[in-house]
């Protein structure tokens, strides 16, 4: 990595702990991704990007704030990126994903608190995350217990904003839904100075929209067999999507699709034809999360699709381009979102309905349902997604983890079983 010392001091970083973090990540990251075989050339583009992960696009950011712009961090995908993006600012997610960051969380927050709450608030308080120290206002929504009380404590260290997500999904909830859109656009207007105009906020949807196009793209690509990308490689492009530029993020990964396409017509896979084709449910996983996906492909089974926030949940359903009003345009986002199903809605069908179509769609041999530990909502639901899953005859395994490497080896077994058992 280039130095950017003088960056990280100038935001009020831990210089000492983040070259503790810097020491760990170019290894681990060696071991689980540049060790794979045949992997696309369009790869680079987001390895670098990996390699680069605290110094380019945190100097981009610097520098729009240069220019009088301001950033806004994010921690989950209901939140509407383009309203940010049409008022001249940036979104950045901010969801964290490693056990580095997790004994600052619990200095402030209970043990038995999800890892991805605990590590997004270490890596505020501890200040060895750049993108949580650039974030002028950080966006929070009432989706899980955990995050609405970890707002109050991450807001008297940052201004929070925080949406009231609605958990159920009737006419009156999108129109609820629709009025906090209506607030956070006077919120962000007023914290930028700028107007959400109906052509910015059409160009915003635009841009989005493209992004998910891109990734939708990719996603398709899984479905052929052999499988041309790994899981590891496609989740990686997914949490890079997180906090990219979304243009270019779209542009490079468009030109992944290309190669990948191309191998699809030469039969070019990256498992065999007859390796066992692996779903993941569950919660998300914020970068570098990745152990889940390393432990079933260096097991010899393709992560074929996610049906979760770092997968289809990001990306599917595109927001109406035709509105050209803002109340037009605030429905339509209102629309679009209100269609993702997380575990924080009650009754949620709209997911196991998801799961389902996604095991035909991806010809999957077995649903793995992930699940961090603490996670409620996501544990909870597994019963009526294991009961789905029965019902249909799709093999389930249910892992409950954290972000410590202290279970690998236990969950390896535990998948290595699943694998035989699927018998291909
Ligand atoms: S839409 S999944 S990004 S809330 S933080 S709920 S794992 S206990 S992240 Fe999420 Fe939005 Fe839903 Fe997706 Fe559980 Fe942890 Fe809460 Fe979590």
């Amino acid at each position: 990595m280039a130095d950017y010392r003088q960056m990280w001091t100038d935001l009020g970083m831990d210089l000492e702990k983040h070259d503790q973090l810097c020491a760990v990540l170019p290894e681990a990251f060696g071991g689980i991704y540049l060790s794979q075989e045949n992997r696309p050339e369009g790869m680079g583009f987001f390895d670098f990007v990996v390699s680069e992960i605290h110094g380019v696009r945190p100097a981009e950011l610097i520098e729009h704030q240069k220019q009088g712009g301001k950033v806004f961090g994010t921690f989950c995908v209901y939140v509407p990126d383009e309203v940010i993006f049409a008022a001249g600012a940036i979104a950045t997610g901010l969801c964290g994903g490693s056990q580095f960051w997790v004994p600052g969380g619990e200095k402030v927050l209970p043990a038995n608190t999800c890892p991805l709450i605990k590590a997004s608030v270490g890596a505020r308080l501890d200040r060895t995350c750049p993108f949580f120290r650039i974030a002028d206002m950080f966006i929070g929504e009432t989706t899980c217990d955990g995050k609405k009380k970890a707002w109050e404590i991450l807001n008297q260290d940052v201004p929070v904003y925080v949406m009231d997500l609605p958990q159920m999904k009737r006419a009156k909830d999108v129109a609820a839904w629709e009025d906090e859109i209506r607030l956070l656009i006077a919120k962000v207007e007023e914290f930028t100075g700028s107007k959400v105009a109906p052509e910015a906020l059409s160009d915003a949807i635009k841009l989005i929209n493209n992004k998910r196009a891109a990734l939708a793209r990719l996603y398709k690509t899984r479905q052929s067999s052999p499988v041309p990308i790994s899981g590891k490689d496609a989740l990686l492009v997914s949490q890079i999507a997180f906090y990219d530029d979304p243009a270019r993020n779209a542009t490079m990964v468009n030109k992944l699709c290309d190669e990948l396409e191309q191998r699809i017509v030469d039969g070019k896979g990256v498992f065999p034809a007859d390796a066992p084709r692996i779903m993941i449910t569950g919660t998300p996983m914020a970068i570098p999360n990745w152990k889940l996906h390393h432990i079933v492909e260096s097991s010899g089974a393709p992560v074929v699709v996610e049906e979760s926030c770092t997968g289809v949940r990001y990306f599917e359903h595109q927001v109406d381009e035709s509105q050209t009003t803002l109340e037009g345009q605030v429905k339509a986002l209102a629309e679009r979102y209100m269609q993702i199903n997380c575990a924080c809605f009650t009754p949620n069908p709209g997911r196991i309905e998801d799961i389902l179509r996604l095991a035909r769609e991806y010809r999957v041999d077995g649903v793995i349902d992930y699940n961090l530990q603490f996670c409620n909502l996501y544990t909870t639901e597994s019963y009526l997604v294991q009961q789905a899953l029965k019902e249909a005859g799709i093999p389930y395994l249910r892992l409950e983890t954290d972000y410590s490497e202290q279970d690998f080896e236990q969950l390896r077994t535990r998948v290595g079983a699943f694998l035989e058992m699927l018998g291909k």
